[in-house]
């Protein structure tokens, strides 16, 4: 029983890595960032499941050009113009996290954790 599941974890790996984030584990979202701020403002993850976010700013007309996630303790998160860049966070709390312009604390971006 035990190789038959090894096997499987295995054979389900590469699968897993096709993924486009790189050397990510578990599950990636991907949260652009335009005019309209965040697109998607609000995303949902599971507790204690690590989750990839992926940032995209295609403008330079706002003024969220780097990010915090207060209750991640991720403080001042660069967001590049047009280059993707990924930040990788465990909640550990059912609830809901936010996330914003490090600046002025704008763009009111939600992530809702459930059990
Ligand atoms: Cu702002």
């Amino acid at each position: 029983m035990r190789l038959a599941a090894l096997l499987a974890v295995l054979v389900a790996l590469p699968v897993l890595a096709a993924d486009k984030a790189p050397a990510a584990t578990g599950k990636t979202i991907e949260i652009k960032v335009t005019e309209n701020g965040f697109e998607p403002k609000e995303i949902k993850v599971k507790k204690g499941q690590p989750v990839t976010l992926s940032f995209l700013r295609t403008t330079d007309r706002t003024c969220i050009k780097a990010i915090d996630i207060p209750a991640e303790k991720v403080k001042g998160f660069e967001l590049p113009l047009n280059k993707a860049v990924a930040v990788t966070i465990t909640p550990a709390k059912a609830g809901v996290e936010k996330f914003h312009c490090t600046a002025m604390a704008m763009g009111d971006g939600k992530i809702v954790i459930s059990d």
